[in-house]
């Protein structure tokens, strides 16, 4: 085979180059690249649809916006992501009703524990006027939530015990997310609560920094919790739902048209993300039994449940304007 010769090759990278210029001149908007913040690895249910998202709107605006997801946390931990996406460091994000509670202090009432009676009364009030009054209040703080995702139930787990009473966790150091009201939640359980960043309970679990933690079972299983922390009582204390974010900065510089398509996109990607909860859930749970984990089903959770008691009257007494909302979503679920 013969090799072209040199004096072509620079001829055809003129033209390339050539080409190349006439293509970006040619362009009337040149596209904006979305940096989206995402803590789970690839395969996880959240994951999946943010990528499903991200190739929609991309998609859909014929290239002008086009969003890339860092997965695994590699943008740093949540509070901080949440921080950075609020003044447009970040474009968009899929966060946790927990680590906003600072934040946004009307989303910490999803973080009143026992609050949702179940993952579909979550679901229903979350697409109704409830989550509209949430989404108002973080579009305050500077983020736009435009669908909400499912993150199960989450429960306690620790090294040594199964948890069949609040008395089992006495003396016990929990590792909770960022926020004081798990602080209060955890002593008032009679444990330890220590918050942390995600990332770094695997280690600490390993080496008894903390004895335990709470979550749903697709992050206990992903995150390989369960290989250090092998007793999962299911106390089911937090249904918290989660937000696909755009910050607000990014969101008002969007035409009406992209707007709706990046609004729709969310949609979509949350109604795939619930479908793939609920399989991935149920696939984790099945995963972490076959390698050793003990579920322990928590006869009575109403011990738990009035044990609750005070993180609710701390709350309410520190933030009196949000009872109603407290007693709305209450009174939506006795019906
Ligand atoms: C997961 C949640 C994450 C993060 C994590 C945690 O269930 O999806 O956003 O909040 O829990 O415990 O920090």
């Amino acid at each position: 085979m013969r090799l072209v010769s040199s004096s072509k090759t620079v001829q055809t990278l003129k033209i390339s180059a050539l080409a190349g210029a006439i293509a970006i001149f040619s362009t009337p908007v040149l596209a904006e690249q979305w940096r989206g913040w995402n803590v789970h690895p690839p395969e996880y249910p959240n994951s999946i649809a943010l990528e499903s998202f991200a190739s929609e709107v991309a998609e859909k605006t014929e290239g002008r916006v086009e969003p890339k997801v860092f997965h695994n946390g590699v943008l740093g931990a949540q509070p901080d992501a949440i921080e950075q996406t609020r003044n447009g460091a970040l474009n968009f994000g899929n966060f946790n009703m927990g680590p906003m509670g600072p934040v946004v202090p009307e989303t910490n009432v999803l973080s009143l524990p026992f609050i949702f009676t179940s993952e579909d009364e979550m679901y229903r009030l979350m697409d109704g006027e409830i989550g509209d009054r949430i989404a108002a209040a973080m579009e305050e703080k500077g983020l736009v939530a435009l669908s909400w995702f499912g993150s199960g139930a989450r429960s306690l787990y620790n090294t040594d015990h199964p948890i069949e009473t609040p008395a089992d966790l006495e003396g016990l150091k929990v590792r909770v997310m960022s926020n004081d009201l798990y602080v209060d939640m955890i002593d008032a359980l009679g444990g330890n609560a220590t918050p942390m960043a995600y990332s770094e309970v695997y280690q600490s679990l390993k080496t008894g920094v903390i004895d335990g933690a709470e979550n749903n079972y697709p992050s206990y299983d992903s995150s390989g919790h369960y290989e250090v922390a092998g007793y999962y009582s299911r106390t089911e204390h937090l249904i918290l739902p989660e937000c696909l974010c755009v910050a607000k900065a990014t969101w008002d510089g969007l035409s009406e048209e992209d707007q709706q398509i990046v609004r729709e996109a969310a949609v979509n990607a949350a109604q795939e993300q619930r479908q793939l909860w609920a399989e991935g859930s149920q696939a984790s749970h099945d995963a972490v039994v076959e390698a050793g984990a003990e579920i322990n089903e928590v006869a009575d959770k109403a011990e738990f449940q009035q044990a609750m008691q005070p993180v609710y009257d701390d709350f309410l007494a520190e933030y009196p304007d949000l009872a109603s909302l407290v007693e709305d979503i209450q009174a939506a679920q006795a019906n």
